[in-house]
């Protein structure tokens, strides 16, 4: 059967538990305000995750809302203008290659902790390995980031939900991983749904704007205390 995904995670007529859970950054904004007046938005989006976790088969549902089977093991960065609230957001994706050194699994180099705006870490739920390698992804890309006195944006992606007779990782688990790491959490077939990974890249881009808006923005997180402190009044210490 066929799925289709909503934000709420509920569907009609779903054999399985809802299909998407997401975790809500802590502050959101109107998109109206973020970005002025600006026409063309980019965000570079970084696909990591094991090997044959279906990161690629994700990659191009996005691009071509088509599912082709086999990919072959090419790493690659593709450029694709969605719109978004009617603005054109160009999406450059890096489909990486996981390292085939077992240990390296995790690894993720520099040039890409520099390139990337965002993160879609994915991990297969028939394959419990692959979920450590996301939780060590998310620790390495936290560490880098605090070192840089800077925030990054992650979703963490269990795919393959079409496979649930073979599920190792539970929905709790993902879900608990991605509460305690402050990042968006789904879970999708790149098999069976275009919508479903619709809503993954959408949702980061979500994520990328609204970080973008804290740093740069006008009134930022300094200025709106600062509005704030003008309204209220500064708290007395006496
Ligand atoms: N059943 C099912 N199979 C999937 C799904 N997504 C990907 N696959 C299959 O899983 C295999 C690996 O998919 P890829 O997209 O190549 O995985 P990858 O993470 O890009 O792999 P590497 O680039 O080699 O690291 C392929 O045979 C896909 O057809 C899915 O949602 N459901
Ligand atoms: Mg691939």
């Amino acid at each position: 059967m066929l799925n289709t995904c909503t934000p709420w995670g509920s569907t009609s007529r779903l054999y399985y538990p809802p299909m998407v859970v997401q975790v809500k950054p802590r502050v959101r904004y109107s998109s109206k305000t973020m970005e002025g007046n600006q026409r063309k938005v980019e965000a570079n989006v970084l696909l990591l995750g094991a090997e044959n976790v279906g990161k690629s088969a994700l990659t191009v549902r996005f691009l071509t809302r088509r599912f082709i089977g086999e990919y072959g093991d090419i790493e690659s960065i593709y450029s694709h203008t969605d719109k978004i609230d009617g603005r054109d957001i160009c999406f450059n994706i890096w489909d990486s290659l996981c390292p085939q050194n077992g240990e390296e699994s995790g690894y993720i180099s520099d040039r890409q902790l520099q390139w990337a705006d965002g993160y879609i870490l994915v991990y297969s739920i028939c394959d419990h390995a692959s979920f450590n390698v996301v939780r060590q992804q998310v620790q390495c890309i936290r560490q880098a980031k605090q070192k840089l006195a800077s925030t990054a944006q992650i979703i963490i992606v269990g795919n393959k939900r079409d496979l649930q007779h073979r599920r190792t990782v539970s929905s709790e688990e993902g879900r608990l991983l991605a509460l305690s790491a402050d990042c968006g959490f789904f879970e999708v077939s790149a098999a069976e749904t275009y919508h479903g990974v619709l809503m993954v890249f959408h949702e980061l881009f979500e994520l990328i704007r609204e970080a973008r808006a804290l740093k740069k923005g006008p009134a930022g997180f300094k200025g709106i205390v600062r509005s704030m402190s003008a309204v209220f009044g500064r708290k007395r210490t006496e």
